[in-house]
């Protein structure tokens, strides 16, 4: 593992050739198309993001109301799907080849997962887009929830499964990569980068199981008319299933950077290795046992299963609150080594002119933020004050939004010069886009929670009803109105310096030096923490039972009470009559 301490002479600093694309030109290839593709998917996300605020508040109207739901399936599949997913497969490669110090096996094979989570991407995409033209037949106006009883083009669901086998094969790449590097180092522990990247993806693999099932055996068979109802509520579950864990593979690869890369811009060492492997450790076992917390207003699912998805969530807290502390904690010690002394003091001795510094820093800020109205939603009975209404949307722009999303515009000013060698076109203006990210949200997302605590719905393109006033105690909607298009127009303004200042970046000449590429060793390391911790097979192992435990008896009372495809659903005859045709069709074929 190419590890420094920060203290040491800086003697393989600024010689320009222990940057990432020195040290693997092939993967760093790769790693750029996939931030590539990822800017290209948040800069048209943004785009729709701009027309939703602006049309909701009324201030401007570009599309027809009823456009508005294949504006939001765009701005919510692009964003959430394709801008994060394909920023952690980057990341990850990076992590897996850095801290292991050893190229990917097989680059061929590398390029093949990023190939077939494009092609899921363009596929599903097509589905989407074709939404806005009535010239084609097919749409997928059914947002990123995509569950019954909406309903998407076969294309949509088939670029899903693509995508997601395409992040199943990153994960072998991944787990390869770290099998070949434990047969010759067999009483190592595993480095932290790689150790984050395995317990990411172990519980991806659960989690994906729930979306698989839910659109191959149900979504996709319907759409394609091969069985003609689903139960709704058996493919909301198995999509939240999905749907908890999914927020957590956005933020781990965000936490990653906050363990790694924070300590390091703000000058110091990780504060404790163990205590980040068993914040990993966590989220692999709690991730999943919490889906249901999405549908405390479900009819259909027993108080009691809801009230153990409840408890579990409270229990998925402490990854976070654990996270809170060491990174918090890495900072003051970077602050420290730069001469910061006082009880708080210190923060003033941080590299605040520094973007990817002052990024991620605003990113956690509004996370403590985004944790607590997760902590409000995750409350059974609070839950039904809030469910449905702009809140939601509040909440997750302050997480996914701007947590995970700050986290990694702010990083990207660190990685692109690293995977192309060449120097940041302008490090102001990437100064001012991080803050303008931080008020643009402050804006939005306070004016969303405002909104959503008196009711205002999330999801539509007229949330005033006809004849009704919502009340407010302090302000007036047209002031909360106000502050939410504003929000999104410095949003919009941020998301074009970003992705402007990396595209010239990406033109601009090579840099005379670059920072190499290492990662600082922690105050407290992997010898100080339990050996189990490693034990990937025992936690895997765990989080089944868990799974199981939450899941088993809610899917059984489920089915049973309105049958595997509906009520009075049977897929049966639609199948055995459809493969009857196709086998007549054939026959025809073959005898003409
Ligand atoms: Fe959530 C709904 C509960 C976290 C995303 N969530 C959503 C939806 C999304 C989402 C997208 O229980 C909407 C889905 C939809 O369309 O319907 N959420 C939680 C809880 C947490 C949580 C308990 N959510 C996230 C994260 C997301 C995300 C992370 C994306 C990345 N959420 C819910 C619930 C709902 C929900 C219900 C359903 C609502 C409904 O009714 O529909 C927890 O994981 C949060 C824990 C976080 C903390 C904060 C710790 C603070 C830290 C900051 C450290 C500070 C630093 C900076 C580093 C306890 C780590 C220091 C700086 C200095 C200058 C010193
Ligand atoms: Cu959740």
């Amino acid at each position: 593992m190419s590890t420094a301490h920060a203290g040491d002479e800086p003697d393989a600093l600024d010689d320009g050739r222990n940057a990432y694309i020195d040290q693997f030109p092939a993967e760093a290839k790769v790693i750029r198309s996939a931030f590539y593709t990822s800017f290209i998917a948040l800069a048209i996300g943004a785009i729709f993001g701009l027309i939703q605020t602006l049309h909701r508040t009324d201030i401007v109207r570009f599309i027809p109301s009823e456009m508005y739901y294949t504006v939001l399936t765009a701005h919510g599949v692009l964003l959430v799907v394709t801008f994060t997913i394909f920023f952690l497969v980057a990341v990850f490669t990076w992590a897996i080849t850095t801290s292991l110090d050893r190229e990917v096996e097989d680059i061929r094979f590398t390029w093949a997962w990023y190939a077939l989570m494009s092609l899921g991407t363009l596929f599903a995409g097509i589905a989407i887009f074709a939404g806005f033209t009535d010239a084609v037949d097919m749409s997928a106006d059914v947002l990123f929830t995509f569950y019954a009883p909406l309903q998407a083009h076969p294309l949509f669901y088939i670029g899903l499964v693509l995508f997601v086998i395409g992040t199943w094969l990153a994960g072998a790449d991944w787990f390869r990569s770290w099998w070949m590097w434990k047969q010759e180092n067999p009483d190592e522990r595993i480095p932290l980068p790689t150790f984050m990247v395995l317990t990411t993806m172990i519980m991806w693999y659960v989690a994906t199981l729930g979306v698989a099932a839910s659109i191959l055996l149900f979504l996709l068979p319907w759409s394609l008319g091969l069985i003609d109802t689903v139960n709704p509520t058996l493919t909301r579950t198995l999509f939240w299933f999905w749907g908890h864990p999914v927020v957590y593979f956005w933020l781990m690869p965000a936490y990653m950077m906050w363990y790694v890369l924070l300590p390091k811009v703000s000058g110091g060492r990780l504060f404790s290795d163990p205590l980040a492997r068993v914040v990993f450790v966590l989220f692999l076992l709690l991730s999943t046992p919490v889906g249901i917390h999405h549908q405390y207003l479900d009819p259909g699912i027993a108080e009691g299963f809801k009230f153990i998805a409840m408890t579990n969530t409270m229990f998925l807290l402490l990854p976070s609150l654990l996270t809170a502390f060491t990174v918090v904690a890495s900072m003051e010690h970077g602050a420290r080594q730069r001469g910061g002394t006082g009880y708080f003091k210190w923060l003033t001795a941080l590299p605040w002119r520094d973007p990817v510094f002052t990024g991620m820093a605003l990113a956690g800020l509004m996370f403590a933020a985004g944790g607590f109205s997760g902590m409000i939603n995750a409350g059974m009975n609070i839950n039904y004050l809030v469910h449905n209404t702009l809140w939601v949307p509040g909440h997750f722009h302050l997480t996914v939004g701007t947590a995970v999303a700050l986290t990694f515009m702010a990083v990207s000013y660190w990685f692109i010069p690293q995977v192309t060698g060449r120097k940041l076109a302008s490090k102001p203006i990437a100064l001012v886009q991080v803050v303008l990210w931080f008020i643009g949200m402050t804006f939005m997302s306070n004016a969303m929670h405002r909104g959503g605590l008196l009711g205002i719905p999330r999801r539509t393109a007229e949330p005033q009803y006809e004849g009704f006033e919502f009340e407010t105690a302090v302000g007036s909607i047209a002031e909360i109105d106000l502050q939410l298009a504003l929000g999104g127009v410095l949003l919009t303004v941020s998301t074009i310096l970003f992705v402007t200042n990396i595209a010239i970046t990406a033109f601009n000449h090579r840099a005379p030096a670059l920072e190499a590429n290492e990662i600082p060793e922690p105050l407290s390391g992997p010898q100080d923490a339990p050996k189990v911790l490693d034990n990937l097979k025992l936690w895997t192992a765990i989080a089944l039972v868990l799974v199981v435990l939450a899941y088993t008896l809610p899917l059984g009372s489920i089915v049973e009470r309105g049958g595997l495809f509906g009520p009075g659903g049977d897929a049966f005859p639609m199948t055995v009559l459809s493969v009857e045709l196709a086998l007549e069709t054939l026959a025809g074929y073959l005898s003409s």
